[in-house]
């Protein structure tokens, strides 16, 4: 044992990114065991190490950690990002559940059947822009500072950066409406272990091609 947190999930984004996100924003290193097949999700779920029988799961501090929100929870406090009294706390609760919403969007549109993933696609681009980013871009004009809450890094700067960078992936014109979300996105980035993230050959996950789908769904229904 390595004393290192253990990410157990698919090689790839889905639930897990933001975890991953969080650790390597507060400087931790961690490994990962990749589920290959159905059979290693069975393994997993049959040995008890799945409270729900679900993953992500993370062995961190002598403990099987499930649910990604309490998983969320637990770095982001243990590492200082999740603000500096309850009212901070509050707000950035209010902040990262608006992005795990937005999140399980943008997470199924790989998973649509053919005849569904333009409407899809439209769909969540269009929350994203009116529902999502629009609301940030207001929300750091009227903090005025560099972070979303607070005067320091919190968990909702590390979850908006991920969530941004994806939307960039598929629609970088968006960001011509949010000029703050821009300067965001530049200053955030240069945080120096957020930056070593952004390195080619950092455990961050790229973006799912279709025989990347097709694996993940063989694991989970098959
Ligand atoms: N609320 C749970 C949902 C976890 C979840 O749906 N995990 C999927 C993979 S991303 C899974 O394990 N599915 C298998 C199953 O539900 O049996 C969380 O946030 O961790």
């Amino acid at each position: 044992m390595s004393g290192k947190p253990r990410l157990h999930y698919f090689d790839g984004r889905g639930r897990m990114e933001p975890i991953r996100w969080l650790l390597a924003a507060a400087g931790v290193e961690f490994e990962e065991s990749y589920m290959e097949k159905n059979a290693d999700l069975k393994k997993l779920q049959r040995d008890g190490s799945l409270l729900f029988q679900q993953v992500p799961m993370v062995e961190m501090d002598g403990m099987k950690l499930v649910q990604t929100r309490a998983i969320a929870n637990y770095i982001s406090t243990k590492y200082n990002l999740y603000g500096k009294d309850l009212k901070e706390r509050t707000l950035i609760d209010m902040y990262v559940e608006g992005m795990f919403d937005l999140n399980e969007l943008l997470m199924t549109y790989e998973i649509q059947p053919a005849d569904k993933k333009e409407q899809h696609f439209a769909n969540m681009m269009d929350k994203t822009e009116s529902r999502y980013f629009s609301v940030f871009e207001k929300v750091l004009k009227d903090h005025g500072k560099d972070f979303l809450v607070g005067n320091q890094l919190s968990r909702a700067d590390v979850q908006l950066l991920e969530i941004i960078l994806m939307i960039e992936e598929w629609k970088p014109e968006m960001f011509a409406k949010f000029p703050l979300l821009q300067s965001f996105k530049a200053r955030i980035s240069n945080i120096p272990t957020i930056k070593k993230f952004l390195q080619p050959g950092s455990q961050r996950k790229p973006p799912s091609d279709d025989d990347a789908v097709d694996k993940v769904m063989k694991i989970f229904y098959s």
